[in-house]
């Protein structure tokens, strides 16, 4: 398995991991394209301490008020504490990563109701998931069309975006101790908007000033995003697009092309990606191409956008979040097409070092310098076929093929949990039984969720794939969404052949199945598909009653946006327990941290950490999944693989 790290001798290069994209930047700041590697440099203005540790207000025009924690005299002018301030921090940072994913369901909600009327260019595709969720929305079947339960089932969903009272109808999958739980706690999310409303008004200046109590309400929202808007966005989208089953597919820079017309796709939304699917592969399409002097079109990816057809189409994805500016300098794109969430403004610099045209489509995400072409679902195919022959028409414009560096690695990514239903249990009877098995005789040892970004602040990447490799070392199993998914398929974590990374146990069960020991699960939107997944778990039994019982632990080593704060209290909620990585927002108040580090846990049975160092996060994942184990009754001593770095360099 080839696996090169790469020396970081380079001072403009610091920070990035990927040899590829190293290469690609060292030749283009040379040309005088700047990226983020130079605008962390050039940064007058280090990070604030008060900013970094959630102790800086600026709800009101008596501050802002920066205060210190156990420094008595340190509050604000209204007399906010601390602790009220990081929570209230806290809090909008949960309310704002969550109405992401609530928009982005809200979107797909409508989608789908245009295409069940016939007003949008695409397909009831998956009719056993419409019909599961039709059961689970009281939406009668029987005699009637696809179509006609479509359209009844998405103005239920859409009605729940705007409820006011009840319950949010996926927070009825969970397993039922959990649901009680909720109830007695009081955190049943009641409508997917409410809960981002109420918590903005309650972190306003004089409302909520119990922490705690503001932090109830985060877990609410929270629970709104994970079991609402998130688990909608993802089942709407496997009726619509399909659910994805395990295909191949390549992940890197070399993804790009250098005789087709180079498109890529970035942000998070997927019917634009879809349509552009549809319509690159279209005679007049590729025609128009030819005429241009190339072979057709290449679709390629960036961030979820990119996930989401690479997990139902196996569109190659070329980079992560890191590496969007990366995908520009290579001076091979004709255009980058975007929506929303994760899309740096510095997109616009950098695309006018080239050739490259910019383009956004969604009316909620404009960037000055850009073309904005408005995306509408009911003229879907038609948009799309604007932007492929914009792009078409610069494609001449190509220099040369500048530096699409040969780089690529296979990848098999595509693992729904209905997927892994199938995968593990066998073609005849579907059952996550034989995961249950597994866990129960200790070949594997339990489940490391590791999800969210990669971020400029580490080297991009590295920190998230050494937690991955030193937990399947130590028989976890590993499950991806997101830009961790992307660093994993990079270092070929996401092929079958990586079964020789892992432990003896998890190795023998991922050869047996043919399958990698780390399973793409899409998006971060499908971090819903890890809440299913592990009610699934709960459900086979033998795991205990509970999400907050299973021999399984949640990571982020390199977030950076407010939706992994989103998901990572959505998780905890859910009973897991979460470590992120190098920072957390509310260190500055002792009492805020102690909650969501230690108190909490006795409520939700899970609980959030902090952890730098990629090995320490590892070992303490797998010291959550141990206790588990020995609460469950399945323990047996077992020896841990400790990973230093002369171990890491070796391998
Ligand atoms: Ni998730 Fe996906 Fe990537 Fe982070 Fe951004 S693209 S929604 S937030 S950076 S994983
Ligand atoms: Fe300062 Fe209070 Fe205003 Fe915040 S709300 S800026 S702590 S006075």
């Amino acid at each position: 398995m080839p696996r090169k790290i790469v020396p970081f001798t380079k001072p403009e290069c610091q920070g990035i991991f990927c040899e590829a994209s190293t290469c690609v930047l060292e030749a283009a700041s040379k040309e005088g394209v700047k990226t983020y590697v130079q605008r962390m440099q050039d940064r007058a203005i280090q990070p604030c301490l008060f900013g970094e540790g959630g102790t800086c207000c600026r709800n009101c025009s008596f501050g802002p008020c920066m205060m210190i924690d156990d420094v008595p005299e340190s509050i604000g002018i209204c007399g906010a504490t601390p602790a009220t301030v990081a929570a209230r921090n806290f809090a909008r940072m949960v309310a704002s990563g969550s109405s992401a994913h609530m928009d982005h369901g809200r979107e797909t909600a409508l989608t789908f109701l245009a295409t069940a009327k016939g007003e949008a260019p695409f397909e009831i595709k998956d009719e056993k998931k419409l019909h599961f969720m039709a059961e689970l929305y009281k939406v009668k079947t029987d005699g009637r069309s696809k179509e006609d339960i479509a359209i009844e089932l998405g103005e239920k969903v859409l009605a729940e975006f705007g409820q006011q009272e009840g319950a949010l109808v996926m927070t009825t999958r969970a397993p039922a101790k959990r649901q009680e739980l909720w109830k007695k706690v009081g955190v049943i999310p009641r409508g997917v908007d409410r809960e981002v409303v109420e918590l903005m008004h309650r972190s306003h200046m004089g409302t909520d000033q119990d922490y705690k109590n503001l932090i109830f309400q985060a877990s609410r929202c929270a629970l709104a995003d994970g079991w609402g808007a998130s688990m909608i966005a993802t089942e709407l989208q496997d009726i619509l697009f399909t659910t994805p089953v395990p295909l191949r597919t390549e992940v890197n820079l070399g993804a790009l092309s250098e005789d087709h017309v180079n498109i890529v796709i970035h942000g998070h939304e997927p019917q634009m990606p879809e349509a552009m699917a549809i319509v690159s592969q279209e005679p007049e399409i590729i025609a128009a191409a030819k005429e241009v002097g190339a072979k057709g079109v290449n679709l390629a990816g960036v961030c979820c956008s990119g996930n989401e057809v690479l997990m139902r189409r196996g569109i190659p994805i070329a980079g992560s979040f890191t590496q969007q500016e990366v995908v520009l300098a290579t001076g091979s794109v004709e255009a980058m097409v975007v929506d929303v969430q994760c899309v740096m403004q510095g997109l616009a610099d950098v695309a006018k070092c080239f050739h490259t045209e910019l383009i956004t489509t969604s009316p909620r995400a404009m960037i000055e310098g850009a073309t904005h072409i408005e995306f509408d679902h009911h003229r879907a195919l038609e948009i799309a076929r604007d932007v492929t022959l914009r792009a078409i028409g610069r494609y001449k414009q190509r220099q040369r093929v500048r530096r699409i560096p040969d780089r690529k690695m296979d990848v098999v990514a595509g693992f729904s949990h209905e997927t892994i239903n199938h995968m593990l249990g066998g073609a005849f009877r579907a059952s996550y039984r034989p995961l249950n098995d597994n866990i129960i005789n200790g070949r594997i040892r339990g489940v490391g969720a590791v999800v969210g970004c990669d971020s400029c602040r580490e080297e991009a990447g590295r920190p998230n794939t050494a937690v991955v490799e030193e937990l399947i070392a130590n028989n976890v199993l590993v499950l991806v969404t997101g830009c961790v998914a992307t660093s994993c398929g990079r270092e070929g974590f996401l092929s079958p052949e990586a079964a020789e990374r892992a432990g003896p146990g998890l190795r023998e069960v991922c050869e047996t199945v043919g399958m990698p020991p780390v399973l793409h699960m899409g998006s971060c939107v499908d971090n819903s598909r890890i809440l299913i997944a592990a009610t699934e778990i709960v459900r086979e039994g033998g795991l205990g009653d509970d999400i907050s019982q299973i021999p399984a632990a949640g990571c982020a080593p390199e977030w950076m946006s407010e939706k992994a704060i989103a998901i990572g209290q959505y998780f905890v909620a859910s009973g897991a327990f979460v470590v992120f990585g190098r920072t957390f927002p509310t260190t500055g108040s002792k009492a805020v941290t102690n909650f969501l580090f230690r108190e909490i846990e006795e409520i939700y049975g899970g609980k959030w950490a902090v952890e730098s160092d990629p090995s320490k996060m590892a070992q303490s994942m797998i010291e959550a999944i141990d206790k588990k184990r020995e609460a469950l009754g399945i323990q047996e001593k077992k020896e841990r693989v400790l990973f230093d770095m002369a171990m890491r360099r070796e391998l």
